[in-house]
């Protein structure tokens, strides 16, 4: 009998892009997000991805000792694999932002393939009050932000993700980010095999079209040759790309990280949610949703026992 393809679906759980006043089901404290991790697993996901939040005001954090107690609660309670962000905050240095994976040493990392804007204030018109006085200032602010991945923190990630055998998921969120990656490859700081994640739809980076995806992911085939993906579509985008890439070959990210909707105008009660969507959509297509143990070997990663929580 012929073996179906294994797809990797990714839950991003939380995020540092949407703020609590804009669903009441996003989560925030550790208890929360240890919660969501496991209601994920039971609901077929693969791969959660971890961003911290201030446990009191839901702020985004990169305090290293709150992802420990995130990530050895979804460790205490699930085989997840577990993607941590090294996304960091706008005034952050790349040293500061790698800290969580030199100290935790995760499976895998998210590894931000170049600069760009990254801008949220349109939706500030959306949203009439907000809940906590920084959610307003930190939209606004991002009018003037740059999310600054240049080569020398391109090549800062590299050498911790290297020396701590983290696989690093390159996110790319434009074409040129693919050219970032090949450079910093010939030069010898990124190894193979590579896991790209093509994130499309932020404002300062690629629109969400279908034939944006196509192009990015011909692109990078011809730039890297083999690879595995996935993709991150923001919004409304996120369930049609993600069919449209698992049907041309790779996975899926979901969660409220990029969506806080399970459908139009319909609020997603837990990542779960999306999860259950998405297993929905990969068996449709004939595809068997990859366990975290088969996407250790599909990715090559080192396995949980190496991990530092
Ligand atoms: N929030 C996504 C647009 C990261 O965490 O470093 C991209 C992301 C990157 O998840
Ligand atoms: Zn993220």
């Amino acid at each position: 009998m012929l073996s179906m393809r294994k797809v990797i679906i990714t839950a991003a759980l939380t995020g540092n892009i949407h703020t609590p006043s804009m669903s009441p089901y996003l989560p925030l404290t550790p208890q929360q997000l240890i919660d969501e991790a496991v209601r994920c697993e039971e609901a077929g996901v693969t791969i959660v991805h971890v961003h911290a939040r201030d446990p009191e005001e839901g702020k985004p954090t990169t305090k290293v000792e709150i992802y420990r107690e995130i990530l050895s609660g979804i460790k205490a309670k699930t085989n997840l694999i577990v993607t941590v962000t090294t996304g960091g905050t706008a005034t952050m240095t790349p040293e500061e932002r790698i800290a969580v994976v030199r100290e935790l040493k995760p499976e895998m990392a998210t590894f931000n393939a170049g600069s760009m804007n990254f801008a949220l204030y349109p939706v500030l018109g959306k949203y009439k009050e907000f809940k906590y006085d920084w959610e307003k200032e930190f939209l606004a602010s991002t009018e003037g932000f740059i999310f600054p991945n240049t080569f020398t923190s391109l090549k800062v990630f590299c050498h911790t993700m290297n020396e701590v055998q983290t696989q690093p998921e390159l996110e790319i969120y434009d074409v040129g980010h693919i050219t970032n990656l090949a450079q910093v490859m010939r030069e010898g700081y990124l190894k193979e095999p590579i896991y790209l994640q093509f994130v499309l739809g932020i404002l300062g980076g690629i629109p969400a079209t279908v034939d944006n995806l196509v192009f990015l992911t011909n692109t990078a085939k011809q730039t890297f040759g083999e690879f595995q993906w996935s993709v991150c579509a923001a919004g409304r985008h996120s369930f049609p790309l993600g069919v449209v890439n698992m049907i041309q070959g790779g996975n899926m990210r979901v969660g409220l990280e990029d969506n806080l909707y399970l459908g139009k105008g319909e609020l997603a009660k837990s990542n779960a949610e999306q999860v259950e969507k998405a297993v929905r959509f990969a068996r449709e297509l004939g595809l068997e949703v990859a366990s975290p143990d088969d996407a250790r070997e599909m990715l090559d990663l080192k396995g949980l026992d190496k991990c530092n929580f």
